[in-house]
């Protein structure tokens, strides 16, 4: 497994996504794929599935040390004395002492930035979280998030898969010293069946998805993928044995389009 540097922090450079994975279901995937290998998960608050997280990282009986968690704090609970509330029912629900990564999910324009920043950095200093970052930034709030916080920030975590140019996102990461993390990475699943990525893969010997992995991976990204299905999870990281040439990075990079954008929600900040 490649690792991505950032501010301080080694984060697995795959990991597994839980959005939307739930109760017995979560537990056995997270279970399966660090029996696998993975030794990233990715949660937040808003899953409700931290405890699920926690039971899978047991039953798996890899040791806690050897594996990195990252949960996000949701945007109701960035005030200062919420956010760190927030921070340890996380830790109560995971039943771990401490995160290695712990988010801002959304910004929240309601909320002084600096004020909930100061809190999380209070709650990385308290030793509830080694590092500490945001999601769904953009390059304006990682500007403003960099010079207010006190404490490194090592990653923006956001949409980013070969529809949805990130490149301004990726650039200020890069300035900054921070991780672009990639959430959606095969694009909610229709990265499978892309005809282009299918036929590069096919030089490879590897599936359109892995291509698409093994694309991320290659510009220093984090990407968790997610998937509830045990053959896909090994597939996913079976993407460290080959390198895309140039000219194959370059076709992928190109298929951006301005409607490449899966997730948004009313209360997104105006995107890059
Ligand atoms: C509402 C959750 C978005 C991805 O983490």
């Amino acid at each position: 497994m490649l690792f991505v540097e950032a501010n301080g922090a080694k984060i697995p450079a795959i990991g597994l996504g839980t959005w939307e994975l739930r109760g017995r279901t979560c537990a056995r995937i997270v279970e399966q794929a660090l029996r696998l290998g993975y030794r990233h998960i990715d949660t937040a608050q808003i899953y409700e599935n931290e405890r699920e997280v926690g039971e899978g990282v047991r039953s798996s009986h890899v040791r806690r040390d050897d594996v990195f968690i990252t949960t996000k704090v949701w945007t109701t609970h960035f005030a200062p004395h919420d956010l760190e509330r927030s921070a340890k029912e996380s830790l109560v629900k995971l039943r771990m002492s401490e995160v290695d990564l712990l988010l801002l999910h959304w910004p929240n324009a309601h909320v002084p930035l600096e004020e909930t920043l100061g809190a999380l950095a209070h709650v990385k200093k308290q030793g509830l979280a080694r590092h500490i970052g945001v999601s769904n930034f953009t390059v304006a709030l990682i500007e403003q998030a960099v010079a207010l916080c006190s404490e490194p920030l090592v990653c923006d975590q956001v949409e980013y898969h070969p529809y949805l140019d990130q490149t301004k996102v990726h650039d200020a990461c890069k300035k900054a010293g921070m991780a672009l993390v990639a959430y959606s990475p095969i694009a909610k699943g229709s990265i499978k069946t892309d005809a282009a990525l299918a036929r590069i893969g096919g030089s490879y010997g590897k599936t359109a998805a892995q291509v698409c992995l093994r694309w991320l991976v290659q510009q220093n990204v984090v990407a968790i993928p997610r998937t509830s299905k045990v053959e896909r999870l090994s597939q996913n990281i079976d993407i460290f044995d080959f390198v895309l040439a140039d000219a194959d990075m370059a076709e992928i990079s190109a298929m951006a389009s301005a409607k490449g954008r899966l997730t948004d929600f009313g209360f997104a900040p105006k995107w890059d």
